[in-house]
């Protein structure tokens, strides 16, 4: 049987080589809790949650530490039991936020294990689908370049490899925001994918108009353009427009998917592993999805992405935002089509680096 033997939770502030303003604050850093369970006969499975600034990164910690006594005894290869064991304890305080956040962590940390004990990658302990995986290159082309920056920008990603990339809208003006596709497109050709997200800034009405401006542009999707609890509204933006509508980064759990899912919202989901309340419960989302056929591209988690999109049949691309890869031992590289490899490593395939852990840690 395996026992946990120890809970062990770093904290690590990862500052951005640029800070992104945004209409809701500026981020300066991504600060990531690092939890690894060592089992009675020494195997570690890790997991990671995060918060932007270091925000309630304290209060992120007491949650998880919380959970510690739910495990105690526990069999850890029952990762059905422990999640429902979890789900119920903080059914309490909500199915959504910082308590969900907490048990993501520990669930993602289960997975790892059970994958290391079995010897397995997690894609192949579920079930792989596939070898290679899509990804697109996230976190750069914003609101605040210039159309030359942008352009620069654009081409300097092509470089590295990325057959696919996404660009930040939502400025104040409509004719600004097809200027800057364009100005992207004409870089990019028509067969580099060209993703959009809008952050929430939009109304349903300018999230109509603006699509239809840029349907000729063939944008991969367009990324909640407006307030992400609007799902009947996404679903007018949905089926008003030809370009493919993604959301559900910013919604919680099975609560959030299955709403969106039976409200038609997006037609591309994007299940955030550390809001689904862990792995368990965003495969499950995923293959809802799959039976109404609806694609997945899960929200950040690169590499923990990885595995479980490999797994996912309706899984389209992994999100490649490089804030965390600095924490990992191994790296996630691109192959000339411009798809990572799936890990054939035990568990994650990816394992924290204590030089990275050294570096970045919190004083
Ligand atoms: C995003 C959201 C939160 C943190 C980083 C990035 C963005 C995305 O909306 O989809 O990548
Ligand atoms: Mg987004």
């Amino acid at each position: 049987m395996m026992k946990l033997a120890k809970l062990d939770i770093q904290a690590v502030r990862v500052p951005l080589q640029k800070p992104i303003p945004s209409g809701r604050m500026t981020i300066y850093s991504a600060d990531a809790l690092l939890v690894s369970l060592i089992t009675n006969d020494g195997l570690v499975g890790e997991g990671m949650v995060f918060v932007l600034n270091g925000h309630r990164l304290a209060i992120l910690r007491e949650t998880i530490l919380s959970l510690e006594p739910l495990l105690t005894g526990m069999d850890l290869e029952m990762g059905g039991a422990i999640w429902a064991k979890m789900w119920s304890d903080i059914g309490f305080l909500g199915h959504r936020g910082l308590a969900t956040v907490a048990m993501s962590a520990i669930d993602m940390a289960l997975w790892d294990l059970r994958g290391k004990k079995a010897g397995l990658n997690v894609s192949r302990l579920l079930g792989s689908c596939r070898e290679h995986m899509p990804i697109y290159r996230s976190g750069g082309l914003r609101l605040s370049q210039s159309i030359d920056e942008l352009q620069a920008e654009a081409s300097d990603i092509l470089g590295q490899g990325f057959k696919a990339l996404k660009m930040s809208l939502g400025n104040a003006s409509i004719q600004e925001d097809v200027k800057r596709v364009r100005a992207v497109r004409e870089v990019l050709g028509y067969h580099i994918a060209l993703m959009s997200d809008c952050n929430q800034s939009f109304s349903v009405n300018q999230a109509i108009r603006l699509g239809r401006e840029l349907e000729e542009y063939q944008l991969a999707w367009i990324e909640e353009p407006i307030p992400y609890h609007n799902h009947a509204g996404e679903a007018a933006i949905a089926l008003a427009l030809d370009t493919p509508i993604a959301s559900g980064e910013n919604e919680f759990t099975r609560l959030g998917m299955m709403e969106m899912l039976r409200q038609g919202s997006a037609d591309i989901l994007m299940p955030d592993l550390q809001r689904m309340g862990g792995p368990t419960e965003l495969i499950k989302v995923a293959h809802a999805a799959e039976l109404m056929n609806i694609s997945v591209a899960p929200h950040l988690f690169s590499e923990m992405s990885l595995a479980l999109g490999a797994a996912m049949p309706n899984a389209i691309y992994v999100e490649y935002m490089p804030w965390f890869s600095p924490l990992y031992t191994e790296s996630l590289e691109l192959d000339q089509a411009g798809n990572v490899p799936v890990s054939s490593k035990p568990g994650w395939g990816f394992s924290f680096s204590q030089e990275a852990i050294a570096k970045y840690k919190y004083e």
